[in-house]
C-alpha cells in the first residue's frame, strides 16, 4: 500500500513527506497521516527537529475541495495544525510549487518556513467563495502585517518566494525543498532558536491597531471590484478580527464565517466553476495519452483587432510569434495599435515600465503568407468572410509545413467548409478568441468533422500555455457562446416591442451580475454592422433600424440605445430613444405594456439555457460545465452564479421549462418552446449536472 504521508529520520532530523498526487491536497488520509507522523516524530527521542515537506510537483495546494459539503471525517485540519504548533520540537515547512489555502495554513502553524525560489504562496479561498478557515486570517496578518494579509486574503492572488521572504512569511530561500528544509532545521538546532508560534506574536499588528485606516484602506482598494460577491467582504472582516480580538476569539469568528460561506450557494457555484474549468481541458472522444504536437513557432495571420490581440496573448506569455499582413501599411497600423495598448497598460501600472518593449520584441511583423513556412501552429484572423477565409486556407495548404496545426479564429463560419480548402483537413480546427483577445480568457476550440485528435490536443495545450481557458466545441452557427447569445438578443429586441425600455432590460441583466446589458453591449459593438447585414439580407428590425436611420450607431456616434457624453462610455438613458420607440410602435399599431423585471430576467436567461440544452443534445458541447466555462470566461457571467447551466439547475429545470412554454404561447414565439432534452430532464426531476455524472 502506498503511504500518502511517510516518516523517515536523518539522524536528529525527522522528515515528514506528504505524497498524495496530484497536488497533495489535505484529504482525510493526508490529515490523518500528518498527525500520525508528527506524533511519532515527537515520540522518537532521537529526533530533535521535524521537517514537513511534499513529494511531487507541489507543496500542499489546499484543503481537498472534493470533500466540501460532505460529512467531516476526523482529524480536522485544526487537529493537524494543533499537532504541529504544539510540538515541543521545532517544525520547519519546506515549500516548493504552490503552498495554497490549507497548505499555507499548515505552513503557518509550523515554527519556521523555507521555500525554493520558484515557489508561490497564497490564500486563494475567496476565489472558491470561502475564506481561509484554518487560522489563515489570524496567522497571516501576524506573519506579514494586515496590509499584505488583506491583499493576499481578500484579493486571493499568491506571492512569490522572494516577496514572502521580504515580508517575513518565510525565513529563508533554499535550493531544494527537502534538503534545504533539513539544513535549515539543523541550523535551528545548532543556534538553539526558540519555537516561534505566530499565534503568540502580535508585533506586526501594532501599527494597524494604532491606525485602523491602514487596514480599511487596503480593504477598500480590494473590495471595489468584488460586486455581488460575499466572500471578499467576509474575509476582510475576519482579518479585521485579527486586529481587534485575541487570537482564539479571532479563530472562532473565522470558523463561524467559514462554515456559513462553505454552505452558501455562491461557494457551490465557485467550486463548480473551478472543477468545470479543469474538466473543460479534457477532450471527450480523444484517446487517452494522445500527445500534443510540439509547438515552437507560431504564426498569426491578420494584424487587425483580433490578430493583434491574439499576438499580444502569446507575447504576454513570453512566446515569440510571427504576425503576418498583406501590406506594410496594415502591418504598421497593427503594430502601432499593440504598442499603444501596451503603453497605456504600463502607464496605468498594469505591467512594468519595460514590458511594452520586451513584449513588442516578441512580435515579429512581416508581409506575405509564405512566412508561415516554419510555424507549427498558424492562427488565421482575417476578415469574417468565407471567400477570404477560403483563399487564406488554400494558400496555407501551399506554404505551411506538414503537420502544422491550421486554426481559424472565425466566430460563426463553418470550419468543415474551410477545412475542405486544404488537402489536410485533419490539421484544421477553430480557435475562437474573444474580444479583446489579449484580455478575455476564453478560447473556444472548434473540432471539425475531420480534425485529428492530436491537433485538438495541441490547440488545447497551447491555449492553456497562453493562460486562456479552452473549451472544445463542435461546428455550428456561432458555436456555443454566440449561438446562445443570439437567443438573448432576439428576446431583448422583442421586449422593446412589448413595452420595456433599453435601460430597464439592461438594469435587470446587470443586477443579475453580468457586466453589461444587451443594449449597452450593442452600443459598444456598433449598431451599424447589424443594420448593414440586415439590409443585405432584406431583414427588418424596426426599432434598431429607426435608430440607425437617425444616425445613432452606438458609442462611436455618441448615441445609440443610450446617449454618451463626450469622452465618456457611461450609457445615459435618452428620452429621444423612448420617443423613437413609441413612434415606431404606434406606426406598427402596437401598444406598450408594463413588463415586469421578473419577466425580463426570465426572457433574458431561459432562452439561452434552452439553446444550451439543444447544444448538449446535438453534442456541440460535451458537458454542461463546458457551456458554463464559456459563459464565465467569454461573456463575464458572474462566477458566483456558476454559469448558465449550473444556474438552471439551481432554479429548477421544471420551472424553466414551464416558463418557456408559457412565454412561447403568450408571445406567440415557437422558438421559446422548451427543447426536448430540457423537457425530458424536467419531467424526470433531473438536472443538467446529472448528464455530466452519467457521461
Ligand atoms: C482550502 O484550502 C480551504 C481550507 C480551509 C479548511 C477548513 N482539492 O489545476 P490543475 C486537482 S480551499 C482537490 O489542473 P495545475 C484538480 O481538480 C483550497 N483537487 O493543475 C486537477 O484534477 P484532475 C485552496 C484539487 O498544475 C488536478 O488537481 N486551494 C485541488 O495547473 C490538477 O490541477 C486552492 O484553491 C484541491 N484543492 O495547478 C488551490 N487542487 O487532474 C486550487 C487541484 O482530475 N488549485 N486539484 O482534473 C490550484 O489552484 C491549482 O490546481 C494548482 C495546480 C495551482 C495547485
Amino acid at each position: 500500500m502506498s503511504e500518502v504521508v511517510r516518516l523517515e529520520r536523518h539522524d536528529v532530523v525527522a522528515i515528514v513527506t506528504v505524497d498524495s498526487p496530484p497536488v497533495n491536497a489535505l484529504s482525510a488520509a493526508v490529515r490523518g497521516g500528518i498527525v500520525d507522523c508528527i506524533t511519532r516524530a515527537i515520540a522518537d527521542s532521537e529526533a530533535k527537529a521535524i521537517v514537513l515537506t511534499c513529494a511531487g510537483r507541489t507543496f500542499i495546494a489546499g484543503a481537498d475541495i472534493t470533500e466540501f459539503g460532505k460529512p467531516p471525517v476526523p482529524p480536522s485540519l485544526h487537529d493537524v495544525l494543533n499537532a504541529i504548533e504544539s510540538s515541543p520540537k521545532p517544525v520547519v515547512a519546506a515549500i516548493h510549487g504552490t503552498a495554497l489555502g490549507g497548505g499555507l495554513e499548515v505552513a503557518l502553524a509550523c515554527h519556521y518556513r523555507v521555500a525554493v525560489k520558484e515557489a508561490r504562496l497564497g490564500l486563494p479561498e475567496v476565489k472558491l467563495g470561502i475564506l481561509p478557515g484554518a487560522g489563515g486570517t489570524q496567522r497571516l496578518p501576524r506573519a506579514v502585517g494586515p496590509e499584505l494579509a488583506v491583499k493576499m486574503i481578500v484579493g486571493g492572488d499568491p506571492i512569490s518566494a522572494s516577496d514572502a521572504l521580504k515580508n517575513g512569511l518565510i525565513d529563508e530561500i533554499v535550493e531544494g525543498p527537502a534538503a534545504g528544509g533539513e539544513a535549515f532545521a539543523r541550523k535551528v538546532l545548532a543556534e538553539k532558536r526558540p519555537l516561534r508560534k505566530l499565534r503568540d506574536d502580535d508585533s506586526k499588528l501594532a501599527a494597524a491597531k494604532a491606525d485602523r485606516s491602514i487596514f480599511t484602506n487596503a480593504v477598500a482598494a480590494l473590495t471595489k471590484k468584488a460586486r455581488g460577491l460575499e466572500a471578499p467582504f467576509a474575509a476582510a472582516d475576519a482579518v479585521g478580527a485579527a486586529i481587534d480580538l485575541p487570537f482564539d476569539e479571532g479563530i472562532k469568528k473565522e470558523r463561524e464565517t467559514f462554515l456559513k460561506l462553505v454552505a452558501s450557494d455562491q461557494s457551490k457555484a465557485q467550486r463548480h466553476a473551478f472543477f468545470a474549468e479543469r474538466e473543460a481541458a479534457k477532450i471527450s472522444g480523444v484517446p487517452d495519452g494522445t500527445k500534443a504536437r510540439p509547438v515552437e513557432r507560431v504564426a498569426i495571420i491578420g494584424a487587425g483587432t483580433m490578430g493583434g490581440g491574439i499576438a499580444m496573448s502569446f507575447a504576454n506569455a513570453g512566446i515569440p510569434v510571427t504576425l503576418i499582413e498583406t501590406g506594410e501599411e496594415q502591418l504598421k497600423r497593427g503594430m502601432g495599435v499593440m504598442q499603444k495598448n501596451y503603453e497605456a497598460t504600463a502607464a496605468r501600472g498594469g505591467i512594468p515600465a519595460d514590458a511594452p518593449a520586451k513584449r513588442m520584441a516578441l512580435i515579429h511583423g512581416v508581409v506575405g503568407l509564405e512566412n508561415v513556412k516554419d510555424a507549427d501552429l498558424i492562427i488565421e484572423a482575417v476578415f469574417e468572410t468565407m471567400a477570404i477565409k477560403k483563399e487564406v486556407f488554400n494558400a496555407l495548404d501551399k506554404y505551411a509545413k506538414p503537420g502544422a496545426v491550421l486554426a481559424s479564429n472565425t466566430s460563426y463560419l463553418n470550419i468543415n467548409d474551410i477545412a475542405k480548402e486544404t488537402r489536410r483537413p485533419q490539421d484544421v480546427l477553430g480557435m475562437h478568441f474573444f474580444s479583446p483577445a489579449n484580455v478575455m480568457k476564453l478560447c473556444e476550440i472548434v473540432r471539425a468533422e475531420k480534425t485529428a485528435p492530436d491537433a485538438l490536443t495541441t490547440a488545447v495545450a497551447v491555449a492553456r500555455k497562453i493562460a486562456k481557458v479552452p473549451a472544445v466545441v463542435g461546428v455550428c452557427d456561432g458555436f456555443v457562446g454566440n449561438r446562445m447569445l443570439a437567443q438573448r438578443s432576439k428576446q431583448a429586441e422583442k421586449l422593446l416591442f412589448e413595452g420595456a425600455l433599453p435601460q430597464q432590460v439592461d438594469a435587470v441583466v446587470t443586477k443579475f451580475g453580468m457586466p453589461m446589458g444587451p443594449f449597452a453591449m450593442g452600443d459598444l459593438a456598433g449598431l451599424d454592422i447589424g443594420w448593414r447585414s440586415r439590409k443585405d439580407r432584406g431583414i427588418k428590425s424596426e426599432i434598431a433600424d429607426a435608430l440607425c436611420e437617425a444616425g445613432r450607431f452606438g458609442q462611436k456616434t455618441g448615441k445609440g440605445y443610450y446617449k454618451y457624453e463626450a469622452g465618456s462610455r457611461a450609457p445615459l438613458p435618452d428620452p429621444e430613444v423612448e420617443k423613437l420607440i413609441d413612434e415606431t410602435l404606434q406606426r406598427l399599431g402596437r401598444k406598450r405594456r408594463a413588463v415586469s423585471d421578473e419577466e425580463i430576467l426570465e426572457r433574458m436567461m431561459y432562452p439561452m439555457i434552452n439553446e444550451g440544452a439543444k447544444i448538449l443534445e446535438e453534442k456541440v458541447a460535451a458537458r454542461p460545465g463546458d457551456i458554463d466555462v464559456i459563459w464565465l470566461y467569454g461573456y463575464g457571467w458572474p462566477v458566483y452564479r456558476g454559469g448558465p447551466m449550473f444556474y438552471a439547475d439551481q432554479v429548477g429545470l421544471k420551472h424553466i421549462a414551464d416558463r418557456l412554454a408559457f412565454y412561447a404561447k403568450e408571445t406567440n414565439d415557437p422558438s421559446l418552446e422548451p427543447a426536448p432534452l430540457l423537457k425530458r430532464l424536467a419531467a424526470e426531476g433531473k438536472t443538467f449536472a446529472s448528464l455530466a455524472k452519467a457521461a
